[in-house]
């Protein structure tokens, strides 16, 4: 099917939602920077097996994609805890705390709201790379209803500050002290980080009800943030009155780094918080001894792609102008005409549109990281030709 189809298909709206969900099962509809023969060659370092099948599932495995919408199939998932399967037609969402008006919405409800989409590129913070996990991030087109206006009609007090949301997913916890508790997922934002139009509750992936291991029936979709804000199985949405520092605020998903003040060193712990610039190289290709590598960049405005092999300069790859959304990864490939045989390092940096350079795993930001969260430094990755 051609671009301009698709654009005018998706103009149409919700009512073609149904067609919708049979068009994305396409998995060619989407222009990628691929070949026709040609042949793909896998990378020499690999993910060994998953240590933690129950927490990660369905790692995006790099050589494999091809297509700038992850199918909900092939689409990671993260749980904590267990991965609880709700009964939509009893479920509620309760919103309360601070507000004026306490209410508990259906499914019917949220879906009979205002109908807003985004596409997203999730990224888990903890995709650190080898030789753990690399593949935590795929591209969905989220479908839901704006956040702000279910809280403004709730009424937040004036002494509401933080929004909590809370998932029915629930697990022990450990803290100093010897103290042990039971809790549920949940994840806060301030006020004004909630009340950001861009925020869905989200029903809907790729035309199709939120999978299970995705969040079913209601996860929150906060476009440009890492994967840990975007809680799934929703149960609850909180207003408070101070800053909300649970397990997944404020004792894991915390960045340590060392930064250097005035020639003074100072240790900084932060709470992850919204995407940072990446790019990585996906795959190698070739056609003969055409090669050719192709990537993706996310996490800010892509302005150019650079790829780098073994020592050598730093050359301009080619963006994929066909597929991109302001908070979607981009493709970009690299022609790679008959590289010399032997082991070759691959590597690859993203430059936004403000000017900012994804930085090498030497530079200070990444290397004073004593966490691996948030890890955005260039990916290097290695083939063998021949
Ligand atoms: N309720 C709940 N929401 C959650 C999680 C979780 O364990 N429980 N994991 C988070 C993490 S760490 C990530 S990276 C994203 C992943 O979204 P996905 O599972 O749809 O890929 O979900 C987030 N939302
Ligand atoms: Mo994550």
């Amino acid at each position: 099917m051609q671009k301009i189809q698709r654009r005018e298909f998706i103009a149409k709206g919700s009512a073609a939602l149904t067609g919708l969900a049979a068009f994305l099962s396409d998995r060619h509809a989407y222009a990628f920077p691929s070949r026709p023969g040609e042949e793909v060659v896998k990378w020499l370092d690999q993910l060994p097996p998953n240590p933690v099948p129950e927490i990660i599932k369905n790692q995006l495995v790099w050589e494999d994609l091809d297509s700038w919408i992850t199918p909900n199939d092939k689409f990671f998932s993260i749980a904590h805890f267990n991965r609880p399967v709700i009964d939509a037609s009893t479920w509620k969402l309760e919103i309360g705390g601070l507000v004026k008006k306490p209410t508990a919405l259906t499914l019917d409800d949220i879906r009979s709201r205002p109908h807003q989409e985004v596409t997203f590129t999730v990224e888990c913070s903890g995709n650190t790379g080898l030789p753990f996990f690399n593949g935590g991030i795929g591209n969905a087109h989220w479908a839901g209803t704006p956040l702000a206006p279910i809280l403004e009609e709730a009424g937040v007090l004036d002494s509401g500050i933080e929004v909590v949301f809370w998932g029915a997913d629930e697990g022990e916890i450990k803290k100093a002290d010897d103290v042990k508790f039971k809790q549920n997922f949940a994840r806060s934002m301030s006020l004004a980080e909630a009340m950001n139009p861009k925020n869905i509750l989200c029903y809907e992936m790729n035309g199709t009800p939120l999978p299970p291991d995705n969040g079913f029936p209601l996860r929150l979709i906060a476009p440009g943030w890492y994967g840990i804000a975007n809680a799934k199985w929703l149960k609850r949405i909180e207003v408070r009155d101070q800053r909300f520092e649970n397990q997944f605020m404020g004792r894991d998903y915390v960045t340590l780094r060392e930064e250097d003040h005035n020639g003074e060193t100072v240790w900084v712990e932060t709470s992850v918080g919204r995407a940072r610039l990446k790019s990585a190289p996906a795959r190698v290709t070739r056609i003969g001894d055409d090669y050719r590598i192709v990537g993706a960049a996310w996490g800010a405005p892509i302005e150019r792609v650079e790829v780098k092999i073994d020592d050598g300069p730093w050359m301009p790859a080619t963006l994929d102008e066909a597929d991109k959304a302001e908070f979607a990864w981009q493709m970009w490939s690299i022609d790679w005409p008959n590289p010399p045989a032997g082991e070759h390092a691959v590597t690859s940096r993203a430059i936004d549109t403000s000017g900012n350079v994804q930085p090498a795993m030497s530079d200070p930001w990444i290397a004073k990281k004593h966490t691996y969260w948030e890890s955005n430094g260039q990916v290097t990755r290695r083939v063998q030709i021949g």
